[in-house]
Protein backbone atom coordinates (compact mmCIF):
# COMPACT_ATOMS: atom_id res chain seq x y z
CA UNK A 1 0.00 0.00 0.00
CA UNK A 2 2.98 2.16 0.79
CA UNK A 3 4.58 1.25 -2.28
CA UNK A 4 1.37 1.95 -4.42
CA UNK A 5 1.40 5.55 -2.73
CA UNK A 6 4.81 6.64 -3.81
CA UNK A 7 4.43 5.49 -6.77
CA UNK A 8 1.82 7.35 -6.86
CA UNK A 9 3.43 10.90 -6.12
CA UNK A 10 5.96 9.69 -8.08
CA UNK A 11 3.81 9.53 -11.37
CA UNK A 12 1.88 12.70 -10.28
CA UNK A 13 5.15 15.02 -9.53
CA UNK A 14 6.50 13.36 -12.99
CA UNK A 15 2.91 14.73 -14.87
CA UNK A 16 2.96 18.04 -13.28
CA UNK A 17 6.94 18.65 -14.45
CA UNK A 18 5.73 17.69 -17.80
CA UNK A 19 2.54 20.34 -17.75
CA UNK A 20 4.79 22.89 -16.27
CA UNK A 21 7.23 22.46 -19.51
CA UNK A 22 4.21 22.47 -22.17
CA UNK A 23 3.41 25.32 -20.03
CA UNK A 24 6.93 27.58 -20.68
CA UNK A 25 6.91 26.29 -24.55
CA UNK A 26 2.94 27.73 -24.74
CA UNK A 27 3.90 30.99 -23.20
CA UNK A 28 7.27 31.07 -25.11
CA UNK A 29 5.44 30.53 -28.69
CA UNK A 30 2.14 32.14 -27.95
CA UNK A 31 2.74 35.62 -28.31
CA UNK A 32 -0.29 36.96 -27.86
CA UNK A 33 -1.29 34.79 -25.04
CA UNK A 34 -4.34 33.52 -26.17
CA UNK A 35 -3.50 30.12 -25.36
CA UNK A 36 -3.07 28.87 -29.25
CA UNK A 37 -0.50 29.22 -31.60
CA UNK A 38 -0.88 30.36 -34.69
CA UNK A 39 0.98 29.88 -37.63
CA UNK A 40 2.14 33.63 -37.52
CA UNK A 41 3.64 32.49 -33.72
CA UNK A 42 4.88 29.30 -35.39
CA UNK A 43 6.82 30.95 -37.57
CA UNK A 44 9.55 31.82 -34.98
CA UNK A 45 10.40 27.91 -34.81
CA UNK A 46 11.16 26.40 -37.84
CA UNK A 47 10.73 22.85 -36.54
CA UNK A 48 7.33 23.50 -35.21
CA UNK A 49 6.13 25.61 -38.42
CA UNK A 50 7.10 22.35 -40.64
CA UNK A 51 4.90 20.19 -38.40
CA UNK A 52 2.20 22.53 -37.82
CA UNK A 53 -0.41 20.48 -40.27
CA UNK A 54 0.28 17.70 -38.09
CA UNK A 55 -0.61 19.19 -35.13
CA UNK A 56 -2.78 21.05 -35.86
CA UNK A 57 -5.44 18.13 -35.57
CA UNK A 58 -8.94 19.69 -36.04
CA UNK A 59 -7.22 22.25 -38.63
CA UNK A 60 -8.57 25.53 -37.23
CA UNK A 61 -5.12 27.07 -38.02
CA UNK A 62 -3.66 27.53 -34.50
CA UNK A 63 -2.18 24.83 -32.11
CA UNK A 64 -4.12 24.29 -28.70
CA UNK A 65 -1.97 22.89 -26.12
CA UNK A 66 -3.66 20.11 -26.13
CA UNK A 67 -2.96 19.33 -29.48
CA UNK A 68 0.57 20.18 -28.63
CA UNK A 69 0.46 17.49 -25.89
CA UNK A 70 -1.17 15.01 -28.17
CA UNK A 71 1.75 15.21 -31.12
CA UNK A 72 4.64 13.25 -31.42
CA UNK A 73 6.33 16.95 -32.35
CA UNK A 74 5.16 18.31 -28.67
CA UNK A 75 6.01 14.70 -26.95
CA UNK A 76 9.62 15.19 -28.26
CA UNK A 77 10.12 18.69 -27.41
CA UNK A 78 8.04 18.73 -24.18
CA UNK A 79 9.67 14.99 -23.44
CA UNK A 80 6.78 13.34 -22.51
CA UNK A 81 6.96 9.33 -22.08
CA UNK A 82 4.96 8.15 -25.43
CA1 LIG B 1 -1.46 33.06 -29.78
CA1 LIG C 1 -6.19 23.33 -33.79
Amino acid sequence: MRKLMILCLAAASFSSMATTSGVAFMEQMDSDDDGYITLREAVKNTDLLREFGHIDIDEDGKISEAELIASDYGREVLSLPI
